[in-house]
């Protein structure tokens, strides 16, 4: 027979549960207090075993900023060509001019896409390609008008930073003693033409050793974030990604954060928002002149910063959006030997990336190359994004399927609704969008 202890002579609970660290006990505390991690913290995150506490902190954060909200939108993919001057080794979606499967589609074929995209009631196209040294710039500007003309409320988020710097190279307007002009130049027409706003994509990891190894002719990170700075000057939005899992260590990845961590707090400075010495973010006092950024922190509901306005003076308004860590697929690429990263270190990567990045508003987790299922575990560790119903999607194919990758809007909410999150659809800027059957407004 079991007798059972009488409660007081039970053992005394641990003070913490087996196999938590203690070392997360001083990083909790800056959490929760809203101050800024540090390096070593982040080395701390990273290399614990204590992966669940990781999560923890990290879900912490998220919750602060957007309560049970998960975003998705109703987006198109459209590659307008595969032909690519670069060779870089982690990419399986470059081809060369003939090459097997290589393509550029012309602009009835855009606009067709664009027609397709309305039907679904899409509100954003999100348009890359190579670095097609055959096309001209008017190319490009031509294709925003087209589809903006026959989808006039599409929000167009296109063109990577490499992209930008190749438009500036082919408009003939590229200085090396001066990339930022250059660059200014053809963001300013793209503007015109109907440009939104700039993916996050082609940041890679910031750092030259790697670039050296994997894509040694692509632009380097100093460019990469000119590119980002005089597109939040011109007041518009930008991503950023960091691409992880190849070649890279953690503390690559680490200071990749940082870099992008030091380049919002320049962005939200030019906002106004000033840095607090205790961590929270002071709202917005405007300053006459651009200063040597403090650190800010968001935290609670001013995890919303506003809409820019990109018309005319106050366009100064940009800034990072959303991170956007992707794993690196091996499949067909110069580096299929490597293994790729793992489930957990996807899990741990989102986490630190959202513990890390303390000015970023949002966390994606991009299904397509997460999958649905870890996107849902992901809205657990800090995310609060899962990108959209997509459709066409070329740049990786995950377990070999096809670039055709669509979900319906009932598979992103029935994903996010399983995970304990309400699903709330989001126009490119994250503004609430309202529906009327195909017909569609932003908050
Ligand atoms: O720039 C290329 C990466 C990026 C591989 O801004 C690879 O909302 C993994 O930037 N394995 C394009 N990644 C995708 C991108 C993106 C995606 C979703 C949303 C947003 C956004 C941006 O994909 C490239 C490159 O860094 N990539 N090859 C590969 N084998």
């Amino acid at each position: 027979m079991t007798i059972l202890a009488p409660p007081t002579q039970r053992p005394p609970a641990p003070a913490r549960l087996p196999g938590s660290d203690p070392r997360l006990d001083a990083i909790r505390d800056k959490v929760v207090a809203g101050r800024r991690l540090s390096l070593d913290d982040g080395a701390v995150l990273y290399g614990t075993s204590d992966i669940w506490g990781v999560i923890a902190l990290a879900d912490l954060v998220r919750r602060r900023m957007h309560a049970d909200t998960a975003y998705y939108n109703i987006n198109k993919h459209l590659n307008y060509s595969n032909v690519c001057a670069l060779s870089c080794k982690f990419c399986e979606f470059y081809r060369k001019k003939g090459d097997d499967g290589a393509y550029t589609r012309d602009l009835d074929y855009i606009q067709s896409e664009a027609k397709k995209a309305v039907e679904l009631g899409a509100t954003e196209m999100h348009i890359v390609g190579g670095l097609n040294p055959y096309l001209p710039f008017d190319y490009y500007t031509d294709m925003l008008r087209a589809i903006h003309d026959v989808a006039p409320g599409m929000h167009l988020k296109a063109f990577t930073a490499v992209e930008l710097v190749h438009l500036a190279r082919i408009a003939k307007v590229y200085k090396k003693s001066d990339p930022q002009s250059g660059v200014r130049c053809v963001l300013q027409q793209l503007k015109d033409a109907g440009l939104g706003s700039l993916p996050g994509g082609g940041a890679e990891v910031f750092d030259d050793r790697i670039q050296k190894e994997a894509w040694k002719t692509k632009i380097g990170s100093d460019e990469w974030l000119d590119v980002h700075l005089v597109a939040h000057e011109l007041g518009l939005n930008s991503n950023c990604t960091m691409l992880y899992g190849h070649i890279d260590g953690r503390r690559e990845r680490l200071n990749h954060l940082e870099i992008l961590r030091r380049s919002q707090d320049k962005a939200l400075a030019r906002l106004g928002y000033e840095g607090d010495p205790e961590g929270f973010i002071a709202t917005g006092i405007p300053q006459t002149e651009p200063i040597a950024a403090p650190a800010i922190t968001l935290s609670g509901e001013h995890a919303r910063l506003p809409t820019p306005d990109m018309s005319g003076d106050s366009a100064k308004g940009g800034y990072y959006q959303t991170i956007i860590p992707l794993p690196f697929f091996p499949d067909g690429s110069e580096l299929e030997h490597l293994p790729g990263p793992t489930g957990l270190e996807n899990l741990r990567t989102i986490a630190v990336a959202r513990l890390m990045l303390d000015n970023f508003p949002h966390v994606k987790a991009f299904w397509i190359m997460q999958t649905l299922p870890m996107a849902q575990l992901m809205l657990e560790a800090g995310a609060d994004d899962i990108d959209g119903t997509v459709v066409w999607y070329d740049i990786t194919k995950v377990g070999g399927s096809s670039t055709h990758q669509e979900k319906s809007v009932t598979d992103l909410k029935r994903a996010i609704r399983e995970a304990g999150f309400t699903p709330v659809e989001r126009d490119t800027l994250y503004r609430r969008v309202t529906r009327n059957g195909k017909d569609w407004s932003a908050e």
